[in-house]
């Protein structure tokens, strides 16, 4: 292990974003950058933070420059590349040599018994899909995965065709990521999206960022927190680890950052155990209380209890009779800690809690994010200036794709306005969630499995179970920019149908398109690639969809799909008069993009009793034995999901290797393990066992009794029985296991 190398951003951002750049081709790349997040340009294809009204020349990170080079990328895969290499040998290949293969080239179909792709026509292709789809018993049978990175055209002609054909199979990576937050906050204020807005953050004087760490995962939000620390505004993590990006800053555009070692952004760390949020928080929530007692009020807003929220008296009751040192104790933070942290947001006037995946994924998920809107209503700490719940999401359109309808709950009033738009009849049974299309894909259950994007198999858990679940499909569709895993995996006959990335512009029937996506902050904004496509085979998402949809349905359709693809704006038409919030879509677009309405920002709680509603969360039981640690999983800035660019983590300082776990130097000793060397990881979910072999044990500086390992290669540990029982968010973030030395 080396140190880590200086601050985050900075110049070694420069000159780490250069290399990308350069690997992938300059001639393609540069360009391309150069409209990243620009006015006329393409949204980047790498996180949802939202750009700012006032745009500098450069509007993107380091990792989505990576981003934007690894689609821009000169190399190709075509019908040259898979007469050399059978499935087996790609097989054999480890994830991230298939992703630098490059982009897709042409259609290719790898047919039953055969052991190689082979090139296939645009026709024939959505032929042999429609005829495999159509001969299915019960549409059910069918799975319409989506990636978060579809634009909001795309989505909702997909999930259209997914309901036309008769299904509510609409598993997609939202079920794996924010879902618990949507489900958390749906019941706590009604909506089940952030209501806070980028200007917010110009006027909070507090900012919790509570599991999450934007240096690697959203790195522009790290401009905002400076200007925030620089006119006075605290910041406190709360997260396991002290993450590099909060700790020191250099704003790569800024000169003054470069002589400097760099802003520290949060001004406290707070080491939370590994799934000891909940305890965190309501210890927290106890100690406000007894300060609104000692100081005789003032310190709640009573104002807002009273006219705004629901459920205020069972919460205190509850929370007076937890016993403090027991919630200091699973939390892993001291009682003293704590109530200094009770202090901070009792004289904070506006706040803001951000939060991501360490907060959602876990089998208490919903659980941890109900506890922070506890937290924010105690103070009314939404629906003014400043102030609020912020998720921060991940993929650039993940947000986006769930208002277009890319759901298996869809609301019937969504089913009703589709049904009055098309004339026909949408199914209304719940499909499958990404955990469940895991259970009937296990069980035999599905016979085609169809990818608007990702990589199923590298994304959910329990790689192996996966893995051959996949392979009991008949039929695999991938709609794809680079080759993944998955795609190799799915079934006797498998399309890789090779699609336009962001940057890339597609011209349709009737000229030019753009597309729209929406914002982690429910903005919503027009998308233009400019590139020549990485090659002339490729076809749009949207018209790739209508393909298939016509080849499927045929006669039986009443949806025009030729002319919906011809030209975006017939389907922006559509999204209009389906999904509320999009009136004068196409104008707005033109206007430089709109916010989505949400009514808690106004203090409109569309809850049944129309308040905001405190929810008695239980403390979560972790099941955690005597001599295990709880693991939790991670990302790089080097990687972005499943694509991993390099096995460098250069802001925690580890190099070359990815197969490794993280734990305390103690745990280790107490182990008999010498740091760096080599251990069998076990993980256990009641009884089932998992293991991985060979790993390297790191001493790190992780909370006693809890370890780190790195997304997606410590999947094969994370059992898929495990999840939030109400979002069916896999808890990716808490898993009980034992380091056997070898
Ligand atoms: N470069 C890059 N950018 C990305 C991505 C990427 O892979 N690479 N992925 C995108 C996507 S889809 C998403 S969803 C986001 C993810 O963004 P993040 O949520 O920031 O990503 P993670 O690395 O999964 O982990 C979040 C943090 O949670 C902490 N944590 C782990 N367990 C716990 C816990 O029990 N409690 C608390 N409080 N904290 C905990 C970890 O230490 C880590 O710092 O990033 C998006 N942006
Ligand atoms: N252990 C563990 N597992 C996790 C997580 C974790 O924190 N820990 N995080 C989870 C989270 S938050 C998420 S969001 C999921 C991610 O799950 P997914 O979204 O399924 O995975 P990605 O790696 O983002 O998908 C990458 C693939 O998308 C395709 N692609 C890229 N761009 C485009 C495009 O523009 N169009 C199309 N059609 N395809 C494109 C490429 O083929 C690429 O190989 O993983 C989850 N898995
Ligand atoms: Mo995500």
């Amino acid at each position: 292990m080396s140190e880590p190398k200086g601050a985050a951003g900075g110049l070694r951002s420069i000159a780490v974003t250069a290399r990308h750049v350069f690997r992938s081709g300059l001639s393609r790349a540069v360009p391309a950058l150069r409209r990243v997040n620009q006015p006329d340009g393409f949204d980047c294809p790498g996180c949802a933070w939202p750009e700012s009204e006032e745009r500098g020349p450069i509007e993107f990170c380091e990792n989505g420059a990576k981003a934007v080079a690894h689609e821009a990328t000169t190399r190709r895969v075509g019908r040259d590349f898979f007469s050399s290499w059978t499935l087996l040998k790609l097989r054999e290949q480890p994830g991230r040599w298939l992703e630098a293969q490059g982009r897709l080239a042409e259609p290719m179909i790898r047919r039953p018994g055969s052991d190689r792709f082979e090139p296939i026509t645009w026709d024939a292709a959505f032929a042999r899909a429609g005829e495999v789809l159509r001969a299915l018993p019960s549409p059910d049978r069918a799975v319409f995965y989506t990636s978060g990175r579809t634009s909001n055209e795309a989505a909702f002609l997909y999930q259209l065709f997914a309901r036309e054909f008769g299904t509510n199979n609409l598993p997609d990576c939202s079920n794996l990521c924010h879902e618990s937050s949507g489900t958390g906050l749906t019941a706590s204020i009604g909506i089940g999206k952030g209501t806070v807005s980028l200007e917010d953050f110009e006027h909070a004087d507090l900012i919790l960022v509570i599991g999450q760490n934007p240096g690697s995962n959203h790195p522009r939000m790290l401009s905002t927190l400076q200007a925030a620390v620089r006119r006075g505004c605290r910041i406190v993590s709360i997260n396991p680890l002290q993450e590099k990006g909060l700790e020191r800053f250099r704003h790569p555009q800024e000169l003054r950052g470069f002589v400097t070692r760099g802003t520290s952004l949060a001004e406290r760390f707070v080491r939370v155990r590994v799934g000891g949020d909940v305890a965190l928080l309501k210890g927290i929530m106890r100690a406000l209380l007894e300060i609104e007692e000692q100081c005789g009020g003032g310190i709640l807003d009573r104002a807002f209890l009273r006219e705004h929220t629901l459920g205020f008296d069972s919460l205190r009751d509850t929370l007076l009779a937890c016993d403090p040192d027991e919630l200091a104790r699973l939390s892993g933070v001291d009682a003293d800690e704590i109530q200094e942290l009770a202090e901070l947001y009792a004289s904070s006037e506006r706040v803001i809690a951000c939060w991501a995946m360490g907060l959602t994924q876990h089998r208490h998920g919903v659980a941890n994010v109900q506890e922070v809107m506890n937290l924010l209503l105690l103070r009314g700490q939404i629906g003014r200036e400043g102030a609020g719940p912020c998720p921060i999401r991940g993929h650039s359109n993940v947000q986006g794709d769930r208002t277009m309808g890319i759901w298996e709950k869809p609301r019937p009033a969504f089913l009703d306005a589709l049904r009055r738009e098309f004339d026909f009849e949408p199914p209304r049974k719940e499909g499958f969630s990404s955990v469940d299309a895991i259970e009937a894909l296990s069980e035999g259950r599905v016979d085609a499995f169809v990818a608007m994007g990702g990589n199923f198999a590298a994304a959910t858990p329990d790689t192996p179970r996966v893995e051959e679940a996949l392979g009991r499909c008949a039929l695999g569709v991938h709609v794809a920019t680079t080759l993944n895993r998955t795609h190799l995996l799915t079934g006797e006959e498998i399309l890789l149908l090779p699609c336009l990335a962001r940057s890339e512009a597609d011209v349709q029937r009737e000229g030019p398109q753009r597309v729209s996506v929406e914002d982690s902050m429910s903005r919503v904004h027009a998308s233009v690639g400019r590139l020549a496509p990485a090659s002339p085979a490729l076809k749009s998402e949207p018209a790739i969809v209508a393909g298939l949809a016509r080849a499927t349905l045929r006669d039986r359709s009443r949806v025009p799909w030729e002319e919906l693809a011809a030209d975006y704006r017939r389907i922006r038409e559509r999204i209009e008069r389906v999904v509320p919030g999009f009136e004068r879509f196409e104008e707005r677009l033109d206007e430089g993009g709109f916010t989505l309405p949400r009514p808690p920002r106004e203090r409109r709680f569309e809850t049944p009793s129309g308040r905001a509603q405190f929810v008695q969360v239980e403390l979560p039981e972790i099941d955690q034995r005597e001599g295990e640690l709880l693991l939790t999983t991670v990302r790089s800035h080097d990687q972005y999901n499943t694509t991993v660019y390099s096995l460098d983590d250069r802001y925690r300082g580890i190099e070359g290797d990815r197969r490794v776990i993280l734990a305390h130097a103690e745990d280790l000793r107490a182990r008999g393990i010498e740091p760096g060397s080599l251990v069998d990881v076990r993980s256990r979910f009641g009884e089932t066992e998992r293991s991985v072999k060979g790993w390297k044990a790191l001493d790190y500086d992780v909370p006693r009794g809890c370890a780190v390992a790195y997304f997606p290669e410590a999947n094969p540990l994370v059992p898929s029985e495990a999840f939030d029982a109400r979002s069916r968010t896999p808890a990716y973030k808490s898993i009980a296991i034992r380091l056997l030395p070898r």
